[in-house]
C-alpha cells in the first residue's frame, strides 16, 4: 500500500471545497490507487460546517480516504503538507474597495505563508485560488522563506479552461482537439488569454476563428466569464473551480501532455520582459514535477500590449502589500 499523501485544503466549508474535496475522495486528482489524508483549514464560526463536510466525505465509504483533521489553526493544518490548495479567503463585501479586500487577504495570506514555513514538508506544492490569486499567493510564498518560491503558483487554469472551452465551441471541435492556448497575467479582468499559438486540429487556430473574433469576442468573453456565471447562478464558479484546481494539481504532479502545455501563475523569473518577482500567468511544461514557462514564442505587439497591462495591475497590487512581503 502507497503510503498516504497529505492534502491540506483551506475555507473547508466553502463551495469550491465541497466539490474539490468530494473529487479528491473519489481518486480525480491523483488516482484510484493513491491514498489520500486531508487537513482541513476553517475559521473558528464555520468548523461546524466542516464537520458536516466531514461527515460526507466518510460516507462515501471510499478507500483511499485515510484521514481527516480539522482545524482552525494554520500550524496543525499545513502539519507535513505534500500539496495544499488555499482556497479560503474573504469575498468582498458591500462597499469594499479592492484596495480594502487585498489588505485583509494579505493578512490571511501571510499568517498561512508563516504556517507553511514552519510545519509543511519542504517539498509542499502550494496552489492559491482564493483571491486576489496572484498577490496572495506572492504573499505566502514571501513568508515563507524556508521553501522555494517554485512551490508557489496561483490558479488561472480556470480562464485557460474557459479558453479552451469557447475555441472549441466555436470551430464546432471538443476540447480534445485543442492545443497549446496561453493565459497569461493576472487571474483578473485583465488577464489575456492568448490564441496566437493554439492549435485546433493541429492548425493554427487564428486561421480558424480569424483577427476579429480573437480580439472583440473571444478575449473579452474569457476575461469576463466569471462574472457572467455569477449573473446567471447568483454565485461564483464552483465546480469547474474545483475542476480547475484539480487539473492544475494534477499536471504540477504528474505531468502536462507531451504535446502541450497548461497556464499557470508563477513565479516571474523575467521570461518575456516581465517584471522578476511577481506571481504571472505563463504558458507551462511540467516535467518531474517541476514546471518550465515555455520559451522562445514569438509575441506580436498587440500580445505585447495586452500582457503589458496585466503586469502592470500585477505590479500595483504587489505595491499595495509591500510592507507584507517579508
Ligand atoms: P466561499 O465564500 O464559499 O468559501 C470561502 C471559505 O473560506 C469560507 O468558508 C470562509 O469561512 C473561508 N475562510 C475565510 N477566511 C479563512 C481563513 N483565514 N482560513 C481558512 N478559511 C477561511 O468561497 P468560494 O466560492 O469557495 O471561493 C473561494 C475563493 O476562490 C474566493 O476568494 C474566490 O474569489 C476564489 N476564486 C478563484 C478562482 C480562480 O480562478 N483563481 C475562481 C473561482 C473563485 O472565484
Amino acid at each position: 500500500m502507497k503510503t498516504p499523501v497529505q492534502i491540506t485544503v483551506t475555507g473547508a466549508a466553502g463551495q469550491i471545497s465541497y466539490v474539490l474535496l468530494s473529487r479528491l475522495v473519489a481518486g480525480d486528482l491523483l488516482g484510484d490507487d493513491q491514498p489520500i489524508a486531508l487537513r482541513l483549514l476553517e475559521i473558528p464560526e464555520a468548523l461546524g460546517v466542516v464537520r458536516g463536510v466531514n461527515m460526507e466525505l466518510i460516507d462515501y465509504a471510499s478507500p483511499l480516504l485515510e484521514d481527516v483533521i480539522i482545524s482552525s489553526d494554520p500550524e496543525v493544518a499545513f502539519k507535513d503538507a505534500d500539496l495544499a490548495f488555499l482556497v479560503g479567503a474573504r469575498p468582498r463585501g458591500p462597499g469594499m474597495e479592492r484596495q480594502d479586500l487585498l489588505q485583509m487577504n494579505a493578512d490571511i495570506f501571510s499568517v498561512q505563508g508563516k504556517a507553511i514555513d514552519a510545519a509543511a514538508k519542504r517539498s509542499v506544492k502550494v496552489l492559491v485560488v482564493g483571491n486576489p490569486a496572484n498577490t496572495n499567493a506572492l504573499i505566502a510564498l514571501r513568508n515563507a522563506p524556508g521553501i522555494s518560491p517554485r512551490n508557489f503558483t496561483a490558479m488561472t487554469r480556470l480562464d485557460h479552461n474557459r479558453a479552451v472551452s469557447q475555441l472549441a465551441q466555436k470551430c464546432g471541435r471538443t476540447t480534445r482537439d485543442i492545443r497549446q492556448v496561453a493565459v497569461w497575467g493576472n487571474h483578473s479582468t485583465t488577464q489575456h488569454p492568448d490564441l496566437c499559438h493554439a492549435l485546433v486540429d493541429g492548425k493554427p487556430a487564428l486561421d480558424w476563428v480569424g483577427r476579429d473574433w480573437y480580439e472583440n469576442d473571444f478575449i473579452p468573453t474569457v476575461q469576463k466569464r466569471g462574472a457572467e456565471v455569477i449573473q446567471a447562478r447568483g454565485k461564483s464558479s464552483a465546480a469547474s473551480a474545483a475542476n480547475a484546481a484539480i487539473g492544475h494539481m494534477r499536471d504540477w504532479v504528474l505531468g502536462t501532455p507531451p504535446d502541450d502545455w497548461t497556464s499557470m501563475a508563477v513565479h516571474s523569473d523575467g521570461s518575456y520582459g516581465i517584471e522578476p518577482g511577481v506571481m504571472c500567468s505563463f504558458p507551462v511544461r511540467v516535467r518531474d514535477g517541476d514546471y518550465a514557462i515555455v520559451q522562445g514564442l514569438e509575441i506580436d505587439a498587440f500580445t505585447q500590449e495586452r500582457i503589458k497591462a496585466t503586469e502592470t495591475e500585477l505590479m500595483i497590487e504587489r505595491d499595495m502589500v509591500r510592507h507584507l512581503l517579508g
